[in-house]
């Protein structure tokens, strides 16, 4: 064993705060992780899941060698093995009854690994169903709709530019914990202070005093998924007191009279009995937003997984334009990232922007988002038997038994697939079901660059990281097992040339891009740029096309000193390119070539939200939560994260323990419509009375997984309390914030 300490920078895929990691290693062996103080972006921050990367890679349950289902039990098995029995099984399928009757579940992983991003959607192509599902539709899809039609693309999201704003509204977001989302920045918490240690203010509204809400200037509670009425209280306060002001923004900006028109209803007064925050308050903050030097309104999850979740996302960027705050330093800003941008490409300030509902689900006719059904769907299209019906699943890097509402029925649904096959790194809850499963890598043997996270970014910035240890000669990257998957559902058989494959598909997009009228290398030579990308392969070669085509790039030559994917490699500590700079209307993709403010599908749907205007609060509702050691699902079985007081608890507010007999640490049981599970209590006055709050991704307690430490520390899953029936109507997100509950204690 080799003595000698090696030291190697990767960024940390596991949340988006996309951390620079300094890496020790003797050998294979990871001897210590920190902060790399170096890196242009994270300057030597991190959190405590980063040191857990190293018992991640260590972890002896993480699978290392497919698996295959034999006489009813998942097996060891070589590759060949492993690929041999998807073709055997699910080409019957396809021949029989079509593309669609296999579906696709993409993960939250793969929008941290670049491999499976890029990947993912050769086998999608290659593929061709119509059944895609993800994680979005249980997290962002509501912001990525409003985006879209304010914008013109699903990514372009204005991101808060929390380095230089001296105002901060921020709704439904715990950044403290969740160190941010749809909000590229490492160090939240830093930034944070840093926005009040500059003379600003940080405002937070929460049905819960989390601990981002106690560092703020202001906290208030709000009911769960009343957001959108908060919000148009205070566009209604902007209008009616004359706060209005969108300076340069105004010739760019379409449908601020049907704005005006759309708010009336909700005046103050109107909106406060419902979401909870006093007509004053609602007032006082739209003046002061309106009035700050610089500002910005900025939310996330709580606003998205709820009734009126594309309402709310809409509206928190009606508030950025009518304040003149978005496209501002220090407001609402967009990124202008190096790889991957769909408004970085085609032509500059126009585009096709976007369209919804192209097709319907089959059972629930529910409208198709961004190519994709809702992932409350999915249970009922495996179930419901007839023309067009789920026959297998290809889940990617997704535990949707856990994260998804109605878990207990989406297991039971697994199970009646003809044939599943799984991409992970662990056999859990999900992947137990697959009749093959073929196992990911260590982060640290894979490369990383953040194509999605790096576009909502609050800096410009650009970090690549080699991977740190080859993977064992017994194990295969994951971009290597997506083309083979791609190779045997397009008819080339299990034991096709990966490498021949990965020309192919390289080929193909270098020839969509020279194609392409907007293109930085519009017109050229595909063989040229081919040549001028060896010897890279797989991901690499991808990259450094998008990097060089990108907005940074050196365009092959056309713009020298340009970025490359080599001048990354030079840099491993990352390339900063600055402060966010106004892009409108640059960044513009919409047909009219201007903001949206007013976008017709939003503006039929704020009808609903009148019809709610007078519904009552339920008795109890409940919300979720997130912890500094947890990472949705997927990182219980590491012993440094998991030790100590159990996460799993739903913590309740002292009159309501009272209400209903519960005493801290006692046992509740918690239920809703959907179904009941049973936890342990945390009496906190951290939450709004009437509130109850329960982390999801637990709930390791099911045979057949290979997951020994989380299935010690098991926890419940709470979705088994949300239900695939309630979802928001534009986006199909589901609701996961504000279910009505009962509880009880539960007695021996
Ligand atoms: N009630 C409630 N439910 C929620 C939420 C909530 O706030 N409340 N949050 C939602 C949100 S925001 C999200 S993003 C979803 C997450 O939903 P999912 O993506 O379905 O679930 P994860 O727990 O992230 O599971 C990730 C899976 O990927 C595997 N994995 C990790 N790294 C890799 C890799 O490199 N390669 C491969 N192949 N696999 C890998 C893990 O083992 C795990 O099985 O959950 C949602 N569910
Ligand atoms: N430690 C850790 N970090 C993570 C993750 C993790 O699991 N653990 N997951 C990652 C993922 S996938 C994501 S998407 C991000 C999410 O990042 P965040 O959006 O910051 O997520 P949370 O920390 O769950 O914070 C959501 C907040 O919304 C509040 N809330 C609930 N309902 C409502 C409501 O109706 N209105 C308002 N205004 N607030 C409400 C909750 O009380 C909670 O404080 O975090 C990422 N980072
Ligand atoms: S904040 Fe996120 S990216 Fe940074 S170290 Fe922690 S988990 Fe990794
Ligand atoms: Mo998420």
């Amino acid at each position: 064993m080799s003595t000698i300490e090696r030291i190697g920078y990767h960024a940390c895929p596991l949340c988006e705060a996309t951390c620079g990691l300094e890496v020790r290693s003797r050998g294979r062996e990871v001897v210590g992780i920190r902060g790399d103080e170096a890196d242009v972006f994270s300057k030597g921050f991190l959190c405590p899941k980063a040191y857990a990367l190293k018992e991640l890679d260590a972890d002896p349950d993480r699978l290392r060698a497919p698996l295959v289902r034999r006489d009813g039990s998942l097996q060891p098995a070589t590759w060949e093995e492993a690929f041999a029995e998807v073709e055997r099984r699910l080409m019957p399928i396809l021949s029989e009854h079509g593309r669609s009757a296999v579906a696709v579940y993409l993960g939250n992983p793969s929008a941290h690994n670049v491999a499976l991003g890029i990947y993912g959607q050769v086998l999608l192509r290659a593929l061709g169903t119509k059944n895609l599902y993800s994680a979005s539709t249980v997290d962002q899809m509501p912001k990525q709709v409003s985006a879209g039609l304010m914008f013109g693309t699903s990514l372009s999201i204005p991101v808060p530019d929390l380095d230089r704003t001296h105002y901060l509204l921020m709704l439904g977001a715990n950044p403290f914990v969740s160190n941010g989302s749809l909000m590229t920045a490492p160090d939240v918490p830093g930034r944070l202070k840093a926005i009040r240690r500059r003379g600003g203010k940080v405002v937070v509204i929460d049905p819960k005093r989390t601990r981002t809400a106690r560092e703020a200037d202001e906290h208030h509670f709000i009911r769960p998924g009343t957001d959108a009425y908060f919000l148009l209280g205070m566009v209604h306060t902007l209008f009616r007191e004359g706060l209005v002001r969108l300076d340069g923004l105004a010739e760019h900006t379409a449908g601020v009279e049907e704005m005006e028109g759309l708010c009336r209803p909700f005046a103050p007064e109107t909106v406060a009995a419902r979401c909870g925050v006093a007509a004053e308050v609602i007032r006082r903050l739209a003046r002061e937003l309106a009035h700050a030097e610089s500002g910005v309104v900025y939310a996330r999850i709580g606003t998205c997984t709820q009734e009126f979740g594309t309402l709310a996302s809409w509206l928190v960027d009606v508030i950025n334009v009518l304040t003149g705050h978005l496209d501002r330093p220090g407001g609402a800003m967009f990124t202008k990232a190096a790889a991957g941008g769909q408004n970085t490409r085609g032509t500059p300030g126009r585009g096709k922007g976007v369209r919804f509902a192209r097709r319907l689900s089959r059972v629930r006719q529910l409208p198709e988002v961004y190519g994709e059904f809702p992932v409350a769907c999915l249970a009922e299209e495996i179930e419901t038997p007839g023309d067009g019906q789920i026959r297998a699943l290809i889940a990617i890097a997704g535990n949707p038994v856990l994260s998804a509402p109605g878990g207990a029925r989406l297991a039971r649904a697994l199970d009646q697939l003809d044939f599943m096959v799984s991409l992970d790194i662990y056999l859990n809850e999900t992947s137990r079901h697959a009749d093959v499963v073929f196992p990911g890598l260590s982060p640290l043997e894979q490369s990383h660059y953040d194509v999605a996270l790096r576009q909502l970014a609050v800096r410009n910035v650009a970090t690549y990281s080699p991977p740190l240890f080859d993977p064992p000669a017994t194990q295969q990257p994951e971009w290597h097992t997506l083309l083979r998957l791609a190779a045997i559902v397009s008819g080339q058989g299990s034991d096709a040339d990966p490498a021949a494959l990965d020309d192919f598909v390289t080929f193909q997009r270098v020839e969509h891009e020279v194609s392409s009228p907007g293109s930085r290398i519009a017109g050229r030579d595909a063989a040229d740029i081919m040549t001028a990308l060896v010897p890279r392969r797989g991901p690499e070669r991808i990259l450094d096309l998008m990097l060089r085509t990108g907005p940074y790039g050196d365009a092959f030559g056309a713009q020298p000193g340009g970025l490359t994917l080599a001048a990354l490699e030079a840099n491993p500590h990352g390339i900063d390119f600055g402060a966010l700079a106004p892009r409108i209307p640059e960044a513009l993709r919409t047909p009219s070539g201007k903001i949206e403010l007013a976008p017709e599908a939003l503006a039929a749907d704020v009808e609903r939200l009148r019809r709610g205007l007078s519904r009552e609060a339920p008795a109890l509702a409940l919300i979720g939560r997130r912890d500094l050691r947890s990472n949705n699902s997927w990182m219980h079985n590491l012993e440094v994260l998991v030790k100590g007081r159990p996460r799993c608890t739903v913590q309740i507010h002292p009159e309501d323990a009272a209400r209903f007999g519960l005493g801290d640490g006692a046992l509740a049981r918690v239920s809703s419509r959907a179904g009941s599970i049973e936890v342990p209590v945390e009496v906190s006055d951290e939450l709004m009375p009437g509130v109850v709050s329960i982390p999801h991704g637990w709930g390791h307690d099911v045979p057949d997984t290979r997951m020994r430490i989380a299935a010690a520390h098991a926890g419940a899953n709470c979705n088994l309390l949300a239900d695939e029936v309630s979802l928001d109507p534009l986006s199909g997100n589901s609701v996961l914030n504000g279910i009505p509950v009962s509880i009880e204690p539960v007695r021996n």
